[in-house]
């Protein structure tokens, strides 16, 4: 997608800081994080959102929720939250489907 701030990053043309990579996903630090671990995990063919990826590669929600845990490990103590926003209303700006891995601190419920 020409215009997706996801998918420039994922082939370079945007640099980040790439914590993790496979042939399925790339995951690097949320630009505006709201915990001390806050990772976005993101998957490297463009869908709109988790509902999508579910129906149609189920098993890369699969992986990426196997990378969530690994990322918790390594940079918090292994608990994480993960969430998906689906929609503007509730808070989704970039629509290519990402996971917030977020943790490393006590959040509020
Ligand atoms: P959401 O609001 O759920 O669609 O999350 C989008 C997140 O993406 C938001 O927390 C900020 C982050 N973000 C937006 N642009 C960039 C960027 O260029 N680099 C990085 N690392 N994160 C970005």
């Amino acid at each position: 997608m020409n215009d997706c701030i996801f998918c420039k990053i994922i082939v370079g043309d945007i640099p980040s800081n790439i914590l993790y990579q496979d042939e399925l996903l790339v995951a690097f630090p949320d630009l505006n994080p709201t915990a001390k671990m806050h990772i976005l995990v993101v998957p490297k063919n463009h869908q709109a959102n988790v509902s999508i990826l579910a129906a149609e590669n189920p098993k890369t929600l699969q992986r990426l929720v196997s990378v969530s845990q690994n990322l918790a490990n390594q940079f918090a103590n292994g608990d994480y939250r993960l969430i998906f926003n689906t929609g503007s209303t509730v808070g989704q700006s970039v629509f290519h489907v990402h996971a917030h891995v977020v943790g490393g601190e006590t959040l509020p419920e």
